[in-house]
């Protein structure tokens, strides 16, 4: 998942890496190169290998190093001091202003939507300028913790679905929309085995009945999971079909609708007059947008045309799995301020995963949570 954006993020922060480095000049590697070496080795963090994003606690003090054998202690701590920030690093905007163009390029290449890079290097700008007193944190983290602050606050906090259901009153309805072929049916069905797995009962409306394919596949997937399906003839009405999946939900205790819509119409007007008459016919609590990451900007713009039309409540993004650049993942939530409930990332059932952006930043950067 994101695999071309997390290698081009990690020679970006190398080179964020270097700018400071070397703008810092020797403060940064030694307090005073030449001079003999006041710290013992006692007193200095022991030497770990550092990895992109993982940021080190100062307070923790491992035990002293034992000397390797064959490696005097002065070569050991003028290794450590390379890495460590001796005293107040101090970084201005011209010291980055190389290595923040280049990030906006490789955001931007990788599908990243324009707003959202510039709010990306903006808090790039806020969290990096100025001055970083971090004994004990090497550049290298330094420009990660920026950077991994940076991209969480662009994407937002995501959607806790099962909270959600346990709060509301039942049944809680979803409505799902979206164009064509980006995956709603088989992400209702997802999502359907996501719910029961969390211990709730679910109804899937068959509200696709634009072509008896799109019944035909929904059933299938119901049967497949052991799920009802509410479903109506062909060309009938999907608001009808929605309204009697909502009312057998409640007559039999059912906790959760999960309602499929057509993801074209006879033209785009028709679509969304369709959604609006579904909307006020079923009244769904919820609104879930499905996208597919794959789509990039491409999928922002749409989600954005669905949000001013018909209201979107939460986002899933799918075929993650096929996404080498992530850029719809990043830039959706704030490009149209609501947040990612789940990803897909594969065709199985199992592949639904829960948006989280903590985990989302670790497998760009590369760390551990
Ligand atoms: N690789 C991958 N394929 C997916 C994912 N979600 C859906 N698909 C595939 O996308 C295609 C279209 O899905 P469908 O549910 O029919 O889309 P709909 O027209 O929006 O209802 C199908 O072949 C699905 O198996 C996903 O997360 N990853
Ligand atoms: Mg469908």
């Amino acid at each position: 998942m994101f695999d071309g954006l997390k290698n081009k993020l990690k020679n970006i922060q190398q080179k964020f890496g270097h700018s400071i480095t070397e703008a810092a000049g020797p403060e940064v590697v030694a307090e005073s190169p030449g001079e003999p070496v006041k710290t013992a080795p006692e007193s200095v963090p022991e030497e770990k290998p550092i990895r992109e994003g993982a940021v080190r606690v100062p307070e923790v003090v491992p035990e002293p190093p034992a000397p390797e054998v064959g490696k005097t202690p002065e070569s050991f701590i003028s290794r450590v001091r390379s890495l460590v920030i001796e005293r107040e690093l101090v970084i201005s905007e011209k010291d980055i202003e190389e290595p923040l163009t280049e990030l906006q390029m490789v955001l931007l290449e990788n599908d990243v939507a324009l707003d959202v890079s510039d709010a990306i290097l903006a808090y790039m700008k806020e969290e990096l300028v100025g001055s970083h007193r971090k004994i004990g944190t090497s550049v290298d983290n330094v420009v990660a913790l920026a950077l991994r602050r940076s991209l969480l606050r662009v994407l937002g906090e995501g959607f806790d679905l099962v909270t959600y259901i346990r709060n509301h009153e039942r049944p809680v309805r979803i409505l799902v929309t979206g164009v064509n072929g980006t995956g709603k049916t088989t992400s209702i069905a997802k999502m359907g085995h996501y719910l029961r797995e969390n211990g709730f009962s679910v109804v899937l409306g068959a509200g696709d009945t634009f072509r008896a394919g799109a019944i035909d596949q929904i059933d299938e997937h119901a049967r497949r999971l052991g799920i009802k399906v509410i479903q109506h003839k062909e060309g009938s009405d999907p608001a009808a079909v929605l309204f009697d999946t909502v009312e057998y939900a409640k007559g039999h205790g059912i906790d959760v609708v999960l309602a499929d819509t057509a993801g074209r119409f006879h033209n785009r007007k028709n679509l969304m007059n369709q959604l609006e008459k579904i909307r006020r016919v079923m009244k769904p609590d919820l609104i879930v947008y499905v996208d597919e990451a794959v789509a990039g900007n491409d999928a922002v713009v749409r989600a954005r045309d669905f949000n001013d039309l018909v209201g979107t409540d939460a986002v899933m993004l799918t075929k993650a799995d096929m996404d080498p650049r992530g850029g719809a993942a990043i830039s959706i939530a704030q490009s149209i301020g609501k947040p990612i409930v789940f990803l897909g990332t594969g065709q199985g059932y199992d592949d639904i995963v829960p948006f989280r952006p903590a985990a989302v930043v670790d497998e760009l950067l590369g760390a551990e949570a």
